[in-house]
């Protein structure tokens, strides 16, 4: 069984998306021979789809890293991590972007705490040993900087809440990512407060984090969708557990292999 799997969400990201496979299989193959690349796309109109079928050839040449392709019908970031978590069930499971602005050196000390016995895994670029080279704007500093705020309020103590770099064990990940209503660029807020609200042991992680350019977050656009999630999400909380969401409605397809060959 493999051991650890790498969900990366995916909408149009022809332009980063080689780097990113290239140095995901570079880190993984240095720690363990027991991982899977997970690319989860929405229906990308670019040629994303076609960069991930290119990797898959390559790896049965090379025998590195397996990649899959999971294609999720539900638009949003969090709907695709959540459909590619979901379909793997690896013992370890976590999520990166697919700009790897987070550098991939995590991954052992990620490893190390989870064998531990820590259940969440969050890069975190508030910590004082991580180091940061952003070029946001400024409009773009101050919606985080209320986000922050407004996000402390769901999951006091975890101080970067959108690092896309975390990870869990299995069960947790079960726990956090079947009831998950918000699926949209906010959703590691409501990961991480059910997490919290299950009891889950979380480890924030330092990273060295770098801005790379051709982000899909429109401060406007997703500033307001992230705001308004947030205004929903003290309700999504307070919903009992068995009100989970149809699983059909992001149910994940995986490309067959064959087809892929
Ligand atoms: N599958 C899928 N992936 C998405 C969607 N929206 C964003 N993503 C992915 O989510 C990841 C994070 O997006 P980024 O563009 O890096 O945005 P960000 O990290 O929030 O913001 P930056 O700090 O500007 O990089 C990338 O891998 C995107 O391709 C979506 O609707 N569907
Ligand atoms: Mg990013």
């Amino acid at each position: 069984m493999t051991l650890l799997s790498i969900v990366v969400p995916v909408r149009n990201e022809e332009s980063r998306l080689p780097n990113t496979l290239r140095g995901l299989t570079t880190a993984l193959t240095g720690i363990t021979k027991s991982a899977e690349i997970v690319v989860v796309d929405n229906a990308s109109t670019d040629g994303s789809v076609d960069i991930v079928r290119r990797f898959q050839q390559h790896r049965y040449q090379s025998g590195a890293v397996p990649i899959r392709l999971v294609h999720c019908a539900q638009l949003g970031k969090g709907a695709a991590v959540r459909a590619g978590v979901l379909e793997s069930d690896s013992p370890y499971v976590g999520f990166c972007d697919a700009d790897l602005a987070t550098d991939m050196a995590a991954l052992e000390p990620t490893l190390l705490q989870l064998g531990a016995g820590v259940n969440v895994v969050v890069g975190s670029r508030a910590h004082p040993s991580s180091i940061v080279k952003a070029r946001h704007s400024v409009l773009r500093q101050a919606g985080a900087w209320v986000f922050r705020r407004v996000a402390n309020g769901f999951v006091p103590g975890v101080a970067d809440t959108q690092c896309g770099y975390k990870f869990f064990d299995r069960a947790t990940a079960n726990a956090v990512f079947r009831p998950l209503r918000t699926l949209g660029f906010a959703f590691d807020v409501e990961l991480l407060a059910r997490a919290q609200r299950i009891g889950a042991v979380i480890f924030e992680l330092p990273v060295h984090w770098h801005d790379v350019p051709g982000s899909t977050f429109h401060p406007l656009r997703d500033g307001y969708r992230s705001f308004s999630a947030l205004a929903r999400m003290r309700s999504i909380l307070a919903q009992q557990q068995e009100t989970e969401p149809e699983l059909d409605e992001v149910r994940p397809v995986t490309t067959p292999i064959a087809e892929v060959a």
